[in-house]
């Protein structure tokens, strides 16, 4: 066997059950594996007993009796930034009133934005850094973070800030999408058009001029966007050289699955109504499927992506948590795994890779995370699990026992 070179290791973790979700076996999993690190930067990879004698002598050794270690995990689709409550609209579904009866009633997410337009920017980091300390204290080391509660230049602008903040606050990943073309704001009010113009000519340059976002994103549905709407963000998106994702097929068949494949779009979200040319389209394009099953569960739909198409046609399945006031006010990641499973039939291991290396692939950075392997940046969870099922398996017991992210400890 070639030598391993340790002369630039930093830290070995060792006696780990590393669930590298890597490709090539179940979870990816090294039962007694050992993962070097070289600074910020996974080093090596491996089995306990192929690890070195000779360590430099200012690597750190963590012996972690067994314990399960995995990447870090990703959030690949929040909309964690906003003012208000919308717990009248709850109250207002469970007497019977549907999601779409509301929106289209001037209520939902144009609700959300009054408030947002109305909170100061310190306000908004405020309580976006109470929601995203508790991803963080379950393991989640990136975050995307969407706009889409401004729906004018200053208040879109506004919130990728406070998202960029975030970040840099928590010494998190946060990547920023763009989604000005989430609702028609009231001063557009049956101007849908012109709306979509004033984002593609206004908010979308400006975003790019300031450096603030990472992605943009629409909501193509009934309650949203129509395709041909859509589609001039996505056109303007890719002129500015951004990635592209779509919020798809949530409520009705819209064909935006399809859509954002023709863009190659990074991931369709949503997909309770997708069909199998959408599902053969993605699978074409290599979009991520992201599905976002607390908000399927807390909007009591009966709808279910279908998962089975999806895995026949190989299409990457990414779990999300869709953080939002209106359709998914479930602040976890890990509540959303088990949804994954117990809502939409996913395996424990799909849900684990939903939340590392497909929601890695999701932001377009599948090259530098979402996995356990040599030259990917080391954001790293040390579990008190011995399973990676019991990630998706339970829900608020299984706790981060260590975090390191780009290999410095949490
Ligand atoms: N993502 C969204 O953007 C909307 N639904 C979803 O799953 C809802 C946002 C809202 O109601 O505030
Ligand atoms: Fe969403």
């Amino acid at each position: 066997m070639a030598t391993i070179d340790t002369s630039t290791w930093t830290r070995l973790i060792r006696n780990a059950t590393l669930a590298t979700c890597a490709e090539g076996r179940p979870y990816g999993l090294i039962p007694k594996g050992a993962v070097a690190l070289a600074g910020s930067r996974i080093a090596w990879v491996g089995s306990k007993r192929d690890v070195p004698e000779t360590l430099p002598k200012s690597c750190a050794v963590n012996e972690v009796n067994y314990a399960l270690v995995t990447p870090g995990l990703i959030d690949c689709h929040t909309h964690l930034v906003w003012a208000g409550s919308r717990y009248k609209e709850f109250e207002q579904r469970l007497q019977g009133a549907t999601y779409e009866d509301i929106a289209k009633a001037g209520g939902g997410i144009v609700n959300t934005v009054t408030a947002t337009r109305a909170a100061s920017e310190a306000d908004l980091l405020t309580s976006a850094l109470a929601r995203a300390s508790r991803y963080v204290a379950e393991g989640v080391t990136t975050l995307e973070v969407k706009s889409g509660y401004g729906l004018d230049k200053d208040n879109e602008l506004k919130i990728l800030r406070v998202a960029r903040t975030l970040g840099k606050r928590l010494g998190i990943n946060v990547r920023t999408t763009l989604l000005a073309a989430h609702a028609v704001p009231t001063e557009f009010k049956n101007r849908a058009d012109d709306y979509i113009k004033y984002v593609c000519d206004e908010i979308i340059p400006a975003a790019v001029a300031e450096g603030l976002a990472d992605a943009v994103d629409a909501y193509c549905d009934t309650v949203g966007f129509t395709p041909a709407q859509v589609e001039r963000v996505l056109i303007k998106a890719k002129e500015a050289g951004l990635g592209v994702k779509l919020h798809a097929e949530q409520f009705s068949n819209q064909q935006g699955a399809a859509l954002a494949a023709k863009y190659k779009a990074l991931s369709a979200d949503h997909l309770s109504h997708l069909d199998k040319e959408g599902v053969q389209a993605m699978a074409a394009s290599r979009t991520v499927a992201v599905l976002l099953p607390g908000a399927s569960a807390y909007l009591r739909e009966t709808k279910m992506p279908p998962i089975e198409l999806l895995r026949v046609n190989r299409v990457p399945i990414a779990v999300a948590s869709d953080l939002n006031p209106g359709s998914s006010p479930l602040a976890s990641l890990q509540l959303n795994m088990n949804l994954a499973c117990t809502r939409f039939g996913l395996t424990t291991e799909e849900a684990l890779l939903g939340v590392t290396r497909n929601a890695a692939r999701a932001l377009g950075l599948r090259k530098a995370l979402g996995s356990i392997e040599p030259g990917k940046i080391a954001d790293l969870v040390i579990w008190n699990a011995e399973h990676p099922a019991e990630l998706a398996a339970q829900f608020g017991l299984v706790r981060p026992a260590a975090v390191l992210r780009a290999g410095v400890a949490a």
